[in-house]
């Protein structure tokens, strides 16, 4: 069990998660509606603000609070207590994020700023919203390096040692989310701050879009990597085998850094601005970044079958029976893994420069975000709420509570399933993302379009109320697990972090050189962005004043 003043820092960081998590899935349920044209909202409220607060609430702020209580929890876990120095630097972090959260989401219900989460320029928001997502990045830098912090103690304590497997993925994603945010800091302070407040009169759009997707796309690794430190450290310890390759999580983890970042350009296959060599260049570096993924896979199926093996299973799929099911910590990761499949085929098909042509800006897109965030990696922090926060809390998770759990993700499976099929194939038809006026309105080709079972806004409607409901049921779990459950007093009542061993006799030294792959990753972000970016700055059309909606 981890120390009460680790464990207090963690709960903090769940409980602001699962309230941003109550609100933007509030929001999710009107957007369907409202695509729907089945309501009509009242004059305070509009479709971009409530996508907004959806995007903003759930995909920004909910990631984020709960990957720092998993890595705060992990961290504690892995290479020990924290000192009073990390937890103060982490609490001042925290408080940073928080207040950078509150004033951007005061901004977006108070309808200053539906701009989307994207916020593309010539959108512009009110000042403070962009003073909001600055304090709310400069707050996750300081937990970052906070944590940062107490691994670098850990190895002055342990020479020549690799450090524990959880703490190396952990740093990983840190060093990947602190070059990610270079991006956007840079376009928030120098181009959407001095131009909100009205300093300048213009912006450079080209720029601004550029700048926002070399963070953007690092920004889905940023959730992604800890679902895969999950996946890597957790499932099997559930299976009850060690973790398949300790060398090979690593380098995926490496690669990531690598190649997760000058690739953002495959966000903007179709805007001019940029010659089609850069954007090939870096839909080349996009095919590179799914290596690390087809790893992941691999090591899945190949601790699945060592511990199938291990449990009596023969043949080529004998080992699937003898898979832990009936255990929902990893059930729910399983599903979570399984809908990344066409996830991450969607990703395939989207970098793929042509087809792209065909499903950018269309729902389509919508339907891949919730196949990859919206399942693969929400279900993976469901899966891991079920025993972090009971963990944390020293409370019981009773079978009931684990009842309701293969409820609540079986239920958030099928509204998924529902909701982003019909996303990806009205997509296909035509049916544009990102805007109030979805069914043409209401032209009579447009409406025979959306008349399928799948190929409908209706079905789309349902699975987002099923998955409202799920989500609540979720809440009503963290709830439970935080407040009311009983206390466990028993040994074997307490609930545990399952985190597997890892052999590292094999695993070279060199992988955790940080100096040498934060070096190789900054080479390849000046090959793929120095020069197209200057070519926006030098050749820039007239800058954009503001627009409101
Ligand atoms: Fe994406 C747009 C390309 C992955 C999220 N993506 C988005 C947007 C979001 C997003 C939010 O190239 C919309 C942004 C916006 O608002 O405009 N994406 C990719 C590619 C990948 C990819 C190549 N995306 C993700 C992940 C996300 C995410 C992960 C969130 C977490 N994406 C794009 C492109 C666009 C885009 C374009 C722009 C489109 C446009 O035009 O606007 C790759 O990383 C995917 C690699 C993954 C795999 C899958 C490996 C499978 C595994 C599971 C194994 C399963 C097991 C279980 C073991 C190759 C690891 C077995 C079970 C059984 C049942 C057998
Ligand atoms: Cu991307």
């Amino acid at each position: 069990m981890i120390p009460v003043a680790d464990r207090k820092l963690a709960l903090w960081n769940i409980g602001v998660a699962y309230t941003a998590f109550l609100i933007g899935t509030l929001a999710g349920l009107l957007q369907v509606f409202i695509r729907n044209d089945k309501l009509e909202l009242p004059a305070w409220l509009d479709y971009y603000q409530i996508l907004t607060a959806h995007g903003v609430l759930l995909a920004l702020i909910f990631t984020t609070f709960f990957i720092f209580a998993f890595f705060v929890t992990g961290f504690s876990k892995s290479l020990g207590a924290f000192g009073p120095k990390v937890l103060l630097w982490n609490w001042i972090g925290f408080a940073v994020m928080f207040g950078g959260t509150v004033l951007a989401t005061v901004m977006i219900v108070s309808g200053k700023a539906s701009v989307l989460y994207t916020f593309y320029a010539p959108l512009m928001a009110s000042p403070w919203y962009y003073v909001g997502l600055a304090l709310f990045v400069v707050g996750s830098w300081i937990m970052g390096f906070a944590l940062v912090g107490h691994y670098w103690r850990w190895r002055k304590e342990h020479p020549g040692e690799l450090s524990p497997l959880f703490a190396f993925m952990g740093v990983s994603t840190i060093v990947l989310w602190v070059i990610a945010c270079l991006g956007v800091v840079a376009t928030v302070l120098f181009q959407y701050i001095p131009w909100a407040f009205g300093w300048v009169d213009t912006i450079n759009v080209e720029l601004s879009r550029s700048l926002f997707w070399y963070f953007g796309h690092p920004l889905v690794y940023f959730w992604l990597l800890p679902a895969y430190m999950a996946w890597y450290v957790v499932v099997p310890k559930l299976l009850g085998v060690k973790v398949f390759s300790d060398s090979l999580a690593r380098l995926a983890f490496v690669l990531f850094i690598l190649f997760s970042i000058p690739v953002g350009f495959h966000h903007q296959l179709t805007e001019p601005g940029i010659s089609n060599f850069w954007k090939f260049l870096q839909v080349v570096l996009t095919f590179m970044v799914i290596i690390p993924s087809l790893l992941t896979a691999f090591s899945m199926f190949a601790t699945f079958e060592r511990s199938g093996r291990k449990n009596g299973g023969k043949g080529l799929f004998g080992w699937f029976t003898k898979l832990p099911w009936r255990d929902v910590r990893f059930t729910s990761i399983f599903v979570a893994m399984a809908f990344f499949i066409p996830g991450g085929a969607g990703g395939i098909i989207n970098a793929s420069f042509q087809l792209n042509e065909i499903v950018h800006n269309t729902l389509w897109i919508v339907g891949h975000f919730h196949i990859t965030v919206g399942t693969p990696v929400a279900m993976t922090f469901m899966g891991v709420t079920f025993w972090m926060v009971p963990y944390l809390t020293g409370r019981k998770f009773s079978k009931t509570m684990a009842r309701l759990g293969f409820i609540q993700i079986g239920t958030w499976a099928v509204g998924m399933l529902l909701m982003s099929t019909s996303q990806h194939i009205l997509g296909l038809l035509g049916a544009p993302r990102r805007t109030a006026y979805a069914g043409y309105n209401n032209h009579p080709s447009a409406l025979e379009w959306f008349d399928g079972l799948l190929t409908n806004h209706v079905t789309m409607a349902v699975g987002g109320s099923i998955l409202f409901l799920s989500a609540m049921l979720l809440i009503y779990i963290v709830i439970m697990s935080m407040f009311l459950s009983p206390k466990a007093v028993e040994a074997h009542e307490f609930v545990e972090f399952p985190m597997a061993d890892s052999d590292k006799e094999a695993t070279p030294a060199f992988l955790e050189n940080w100096v040498l792959w934060i070096g190789v990753a900054f080479m390849l972000i000046i090959i793929a962005y120095a020069i197209p970016l200057a070519q926006m700055i030098q050749h820039a059309p007239p800058g954009s004043k503001g627009f409101i909606t």
